[in-house]
């Protein structure tokens, strides 16, 4: 504790928005005209970062209607609106990227080191079709912003010259003992060109939660990334970026495995004309490839104890994306384009059994995953303040299980081809398949003037099952509570078609800001882990019938965001956000699995100009409506947790904040949380108890 007073009072203070301009903002998104709308919110990290999130995940936590699915300290898996993993699209600086486990450590939010990304958008629903296919809960993607330096004027002789620019910083957090190290440099070249070099090192222990047991959440990460490039004379702006992410003894009390490692390699490559091209009045081109090796075992991180009496199990996986996008505008208010990507997915299951390793089977047989699409969105102002937007997208998707015949070996009964085991569980053997998409949108807007608005919208979005619901192929040992663990995809299956209604509104009532949105979405062939055992008390069958299948259902998601703002002077204001999800299985007549109840957070916040203090109630209700089956542990009690935190800057260059988080020491576990593997007493991966927590960000 001595170390983290000595940091602490070695620390000044605070927060402060310190971003590009709207203008440069715009300038590289891939949706130029749309950026003032309520439904598309770009924000700068700084702005919205009031703890030290740990991932993209855990920052996006920080947005109403944004909660995490947690499986240890690290990884943190993003849900909006009910929907998750690849029911989102989730870009890195342009890119594409697909996690490289099978078992979900690593969504692609883990991949970003927040304090090194400037930027995040966030689309709430299908409200574009400019972001690639599927992404039916939405879009969230990461940016950076870099421009040429400006010159400044020497105080003295007159004369101009390019200072450098450097960020430099350091993250500490007392429960978990997690410390960050961070650096951000961008060096002068001229003032046409940029070359901007930035790096982190992150390292947490366990962390114990309000009764005092650590579970498995430690973790060790560190990547950099260099971003080269120019203005032409036009102003267009050609812009390279290279990424590199390790993750090492990355820990999950919620699995049964930990990452050894996760290696990742991100290469970017954009160009944005600002004169017409090819047609159009203004385009952007990019490319991008992102390559990733994971390895996961349950005996590296993990001591013979914590294993207990689990055989030793490894998976080693990749995933390889390449693609590209050209976007570009008609007019004011027109946009058009096109996208292409594939991804590749290898994983290997392997277990020890008596003492010799044996290749199970292929877990992601060889998957190849190709999507050609194409886009269209456009404008149309029907009254001097109702815009009517739409659009609408065709996507050509093909996917393959290319080993799906391979054999993994025959020493041994459990080793199988993917094959052998579709057709145990669905009769048949994987095949290619073809899937054509249609999706749009509309949506009619309205300002009421004083930034008061309300929109509505329908949208039909198609997601084609990803690789582990078509082709995951997990077996295990033929013994009772083991069955469970199998996990086989649906080579048949189809694809989930979203049809959605929102209604949203933001203005100002009674001196109160309000931001709130409603939506209906009835969700056709909604693809559903299932398993055949179906016990009206929901005990399983201790046999075949409990492997993990997928099904398409049909299945509705509602639900509502809501945020309130009430100044009490101009230094002082209240914000309630209250966010609220409900999801059906309408074929078994179930609800879905893995659905927030009401969640929300109660915030009082002081800010003047050098300083800030907070007061934070973060608190959800009883989730009742739970499907154990698969994947939900149980109904979950409600709880109350409460933060204080204090920012400062006493110099435009130094931001400091130093908060508490869990003030009472509360055990707790969101609805979303795993069931925890190790820890006897838990029954889920709980969160966090108390902890302080700061950061000092030099900016100069
Ligand atoms: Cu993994």
């Amino acid at each position: 504790m001595k170390t983290y007073i000595k940091i602490l009072s070695s620390f000044f203070l605070l927060f402060v928005i310190n971003v590009a301009n709207t203008e440069e903002l715009t300038d590289i998104k891939i949706t130029t005209p749309v950026i003032d709308n309520a439904i598309i919110k770009n924000e700068a990290i700084e702005s919205i970062n009031t703890k030290n999130a740990i991932d993209g995940g855990d920052l996006l936590q920080n947005i109403n209607g944004i909660n995490t699915i947690r499986r240890g300290g690290h990884g943190l898996d993003a849900v909006i609106r009910g929907q998750s993993d690849q029911r989102l699209t989730t870009l890195l600086d342009g890119a594409m990227v697909y996690g490289a486990c099978s078992s979900k450590m690593d969504p692609a939010s883990t991949y970003v080191n927040i304090e090194n990304y400037d930027t995040i958008t966030v689309i709430k629903g299908a409200q574009s079709v400019m972001f690639g296919a599927g992404g039916s809960g939405g879009v969230v993607s990461f940016d950076r912003v870099t421009e040429p330096l400006p010159f400044v004027t020497k105080n003295k002789g007159g004369g101009t010259y390019q200072p450098n620019k450097y960020k430099f910083g350091q993250t500490f957090d007392s429960n978990s003992e997690a410390m960050t190290t961070i650096g951000d440099v961008q060096i002068g070249l001229g003032d046409k060109t940029f070359l901007r070099f930035n790096g982190s090192y992150s390292d947490a222990n366990d962390y114990e939660t309000g009764t005092g047991i650590k579970p498995k959440t430690g973790f060790r990460t560190h990547d950099y990334a260099i971003v080269y490039g120019w203005r032409t004379d036009n102003n267009s702006k050609v812009e390279f970026v290279y990424d590199n992410n390790s993750q090492e003894n990355v820990e999950y009390a919620g699995l049964l495995m930990d990452i050894v490692y996760s290696y990742t390699d991100i290469y970017n490559f954009k160009y944005h004309s600002a004169v017409p091209m090819l047609g159009l009045d203004t385009l952007n081109f990019e490319l991008y490839q992102s390559d990733m090796d994971h390895l996961m075992d349950n005996y590296t991180a993990r001591s013979t104890s914590e294993r207990g009496s689990e055989m030793k199990m490894k998976t080693p996986a990749a995933s390889d994306t390449y693609g590209g996008r050209l976007i570009g505008t008609l007019g004011k208010d027109m946009r058009v384009g096109i996208d292409y990507e594939k991804n590749r997915r290898d994983a290997e299951q392997n277990m020890m059994i008596s003492g010799t390793n044996y290749h199970l089977t292929y877990l992601w047989p060889g998957v190849e995953i190709e999507k050609l699409g194409l886009f269209m969105e456009k404008d149309k102002n029907i009254s001097p303040s109702g815009i009517l937007t739409y659009g609408l997208r065709y996507d050509m998707i093909e996917a393959d299980a290319t080993m799906a015949a391979d054999d993994p070996g025959s020493d041994h009964a459990l080793q199988v081809t993917a094959n052998s085991l579709f057709t145990t569980y669905y009769g048949v053997n994987a095949s290619k398949r073809d899937f054509d998409n249609l999706s749009g949108f509309i949506r009619y807007s309205k300002s009421l003037g004083n930034d008061s608005r309300y929109y509505y919208s329908f949208s039909r979005s198609a997601r084609s099952p990803d690789a582990t619901e078509l082709f995951n192929t997990k077996t295990s040992m033929a013994m009772a509570a083991k069955y469970q663990r199998r996990h086989i995809g649906n080579p048949t299956i189809k694809t989930e078609k979203h049809n959605a209604f929102e209604f949203g509104y933001k203005g100002n009532i009674y001196n109160i800001d309000l931001d709130g949105s409603v939506y209906m979405n009835n969700v056709s062939d909604y693809i559903t882990p299932y398993r055949v055992s179906t016990n009206s008390d929901e005990t399983l069958d201790s046999d075949t019938n409990d492997t993990r299948l997928y099904k398409n259902i049909n299945a509705r998601l509602w639900g509502y965001e809501l945020s309130l703002k009430k100044a009490l002077s101009p230094n002082f204001a209240a914000i309630l956000n209250l966010n609220y999800t409900r999801g059906d299985d309408r074929t078994q007549n179930r609800p879905l699995a893995q659905i927030t109840p009401l969640t929300g957070d109660f915030t009082l916040d002081y800010t003047t100009t050098t300083t800030n203090y907070g007061l934070r109630v973060r608190f959800a209700d009883t989730q009742d409506n739970v499907d154990t089956r698969v994947i939900d542990v149980g109904k979950t009690p409600g709880y109350t947790v409460y933060d204080v935190y204090v920012g400062f800057e006493p110099t435009p260059d130094v931001r400091l904040a130093i908060g508490m988080s869990n003030i009472t020491d509360k055990r707790y576990a969101t609805h979303l949380n795993v069931a925890n593997q190790i820890d006897s007493t838990a029954a889920r991966v709980d969160e966090a108890g108390r902890s302080i927590w700061g950061s000092l960000i030099l900016d100069f």
